[in-house]
């Protein structure tokens, strides 16, 4: 299980003889969480609409919030004040915190990248800020999540091949930084970010560069960008088997039932995405049958559950007719409703493939969910 000295131990339990998928242990200050994992987003210290004790009879193990977010408001020292974010949002179990590296990209405007770190405009009041990867890891070691990320650059896709070269000799020079920043490396890892786009020989140089800091976790940044998904298949493809084989392996941004999947094909131990919890504020359902849009006229009259096959708490209660009044009248009980189906769904299909790993058989798990996912 590595070294007693490390706030981020990964433990494998098993490889599927079928499709290569590893079932393990990651060992954290709050807890252990069974891989692979799906995590909720939690962006400003909330699974927007569900409480603590919902995600943890849902089986959520660990939750990811962000830097970028808390930073702006309400400040990382206040939540520091408050006795660090598990204290904060009442949350006892694992947490992670994204860096703010790719939010700034994503949310802000008027981004100026330098060496020294990014500036940007708040999306909230347009106020001037910088991001550095030494203030990125000072945030973090005040909000006291259990892993960290490194401070990276994700480029746009598509992306020319000297641009993404740059970025990625830029993202482990700030890694380094990260690392030398980092207070509180006995309670709290710190993961590296593989950058590269979809040029391999820079997922090479990129997973080479920071595999030869020993960080206690890697993650793959730059997909999920906009690129098909036979590309983002292929770069996990050849950059997966670049990553320690005793370290968690982390497919940041990808969260979509087919993904999570192929992903654990591919050898990935964790996963988060918004999508659950943003579609089920429109109205949108992931079934077993596939993804259900319960705002349809079609549904007015339906008394049946969500999913037939589910037996989460919405679908043990609740009609789809009921969530749909709900939701067009603009109750929140209704997108409370959407979420906490969704969020089960997710993490049950999670559970799903541990036990396909546990028994060898997850490319028949994949080929049954897609039969009937479409
Ligand atoms: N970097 C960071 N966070 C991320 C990404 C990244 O590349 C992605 C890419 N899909 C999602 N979240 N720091
Ligand atoms: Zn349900």
């Amino acid at each position: 299980m590595g070294s007693d000295n490390v706030a981020i131990k990964y433990e494998l339990i098993k490889v599927c003889k079928q499709s290569g998928a590893r079932l393990g242990r990651v060992h954290t200050p709050h807890g252990s969480f069974d891989t692979p994992a799906f995590m909720p987003v939690g962006t400003q210290a909330t699974v927007k609409t569900v409480s603590p004790e919902e995600l943890k009879a849902m089986d959520a193990g660990i939750i990811l919030s962000n830097t970028y977010h808390l930073f702006l408001r309400p400040g990382h020292k206040l939540i520091e004040r408050a006795g660090g974010l598990h204290r904060f949002m009442n949350w006892d179990r694992a947490i992670l915190t994204d860096s703010g590296g790719f939010q700034v990209f994503s949310l802000s405007a008027m981004r100026k990248i330098k060496e020294e770190g990014v500036e940007f405009r708040s999306h909230l009041n347009g106020d001037r800020l910088f991001l550095s990867p030494e203030l990125a890891t000072e945030i973090q070691n005040a909000l006291g999540s259990d892993i960290m990320m490194a401070f990276d650059e994700c480029p746009p896709y598509p992306a020319d091949y000297d641009y993404v070269k740059q970025s990625v000799e830029r993202t482990s020079r700030w890694a380094e930084r990260c690392l030398k920043a980092h207070a509180r490396p006995d309670d709290q890892g710190l993961f590296a970010i593989v950058q590269g786009g979809m040029y391999e020989d820079l997922r090479r140089q990129s997973a080479a560069d920071l595999t030869s800091l020993d960080f206690p976790g890697y993650a793959i940044g730059g997909l999920s960008v906009g690129e098909p998904k036979d590309v983002m298949y292929e770069v996990l493809d050849y950059t997966v088997p670049l990553l320690p084989a005793d370290k968690p392996r982390y497919l940041m941004g990808v969260g979509s039932p087919d993904a999570l999947i192929e992903g654990s094909i591919r050898g990935i131990d964790m996963f988060d995405c918004v999508l659950p919890t943003r579609i089920a504020r429109n109205g949108t359902c992931m079934t077993s049958r596939g993804r259900l849009v319960v705002r349809n006229a079609r549904y007015a009259e339906d008394f049946g559950p969500l999913d037939p096959a589910c037996d989460c708490y919405t679908c043990r209660n609740y009609s789809r007719a009921y969530i749909r009044h709900l939701i067009k009248a603009d109750e929140t009980f209704g997108i409370r409703l959407t979420t906490i189906h969704n969020l089960h769904f997710l993490l049950k299909l999670m559970q799903d493939v541990r036990q396909a790993i546990m028994e060898d058989r997850l490319l028949d798990f994949r080929d049954r969910f897609f039969a009937e996912y479409g």
